[in-house]
């Protein structure tokens, strides 16, 4: 993996436009945080993006645990994200056949790819959900084609997770199969290895790697979900470590993005040395 280098170096080379403006984006702000922004109503959303923007690299939403959503939502995100420079990756797990995922990617009530930069998916139903998704985000009418990018979603942080072994190795193969789409993965680690993937790697591959279940105060919650550190997660190979409750469940919000972002830039400068 790349993952000895800087962002700024990953961000000059990237072959994928998306990927290199994460990067770009990481280096500017000194922040390689994702905020997990798991509130419910449009205000806290907004309001915890305000304050936290300075502060965060990219922020996830659930945008359908939003007792409120309309395109008030999507017009005050969008603001935010270009006054505070954040992306926003919206955590919608598609899974389903190819012709459904198309619907709830593009249109429908939530108008996803019109407003996430990035989105992700699980690769349980076969390798075409990852062709639908992509033919959808670089069909030569939509407009924002070069903005888009998916993370593959090969682990999962809750106890007795069943996306291990082979399953993890296929997010591998069909990742290297979609590159100018795919930007990599969610997962506990840097992956591409030693996973018993069919498809060999490229020169350039340089998977961005995405690590939830972050978390500096708590060792997991009780319906199974297991935290690891900021220096754990980059250690293993996160390029953006993701936080929900650790930052927007904090006594001071402001005060543990901050946090997370020293404690993971450090932990990045660590790597990269
Ligand atoms: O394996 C995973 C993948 C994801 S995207 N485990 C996760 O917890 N997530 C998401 O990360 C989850 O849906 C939630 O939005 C966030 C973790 O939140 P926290 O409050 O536990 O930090």
């Amino acid at each position: 993996s790349k993952s000895h280098l800087t962002y700024g170096a990953r961000a000059r080379t990237h072959p994928n436009p998306l990927a290199r403006r994460l990067f770009e984006v990481a280096e500017a702000k000194q922040s390689n945080v994702t905020v997990s922004a798991d509130v419910t109503t449009t205000q806290e959303l907004l309001d915890l993006a305000d304050r936290l923007g300075p502060y965060i690299a990219v922020i996830k939403t659930h945008i359908d645990i939003l007792s409120d959503f309309s395109s008030e939502t999507i017009t005050g995100l969008q603001a935010l994200a270009s006054k505070h420079n954040f992306l926003i990756f919206e955590d919608r797990k598609f899974i389903d056949i190819g012709n459904t995922v198309q619907k709830q990617y593009h249109g429908g009530a939530l108008r996803i790819s019109e407003w996430a930069h990035i989105i992700n998916c699980a690769v349980l139903p076969g390798e075409g959900i990852v062709q639908a998704l992509a033919q959808t985000a670089q069909a030569p009418d939509f407009p924002h084609g070069p903005e888009r990018g998916l993370l593959i979603l090969a682990e999962m942080t809750s106890k007795g997770s069943l996306a291990t072994g082979a399953y993890t190795a296929a997010s591998v193969d069909y990742a290297r199969n979609y590159p100018s789409f795919v930007l990599g993965f969610v997962s506990t680690r840097s992956l591409g290895e030693a996973e018993g993937t069919t498809v060999a790697p490229s020169e350039e591959e340089d998977f961005v790697v995405f690590t939830t279940g972050v978390n500096l105060s708590s060792k997991g919650d009780k319906l199974g979900q297991q935290y690891q550190t900021p220096q754990s997660a980059i250690g293993r190979g996160a390029d953006f470590i993701i936080a929900g409750r650790g930052i927007y469940a904090a006594p001071d919000a402001v005060d543990a993005a901050r946090q997370y972002q020293q404690q993971g830039w450090a932990a990045y400068l660590a790597r990269v040395q």
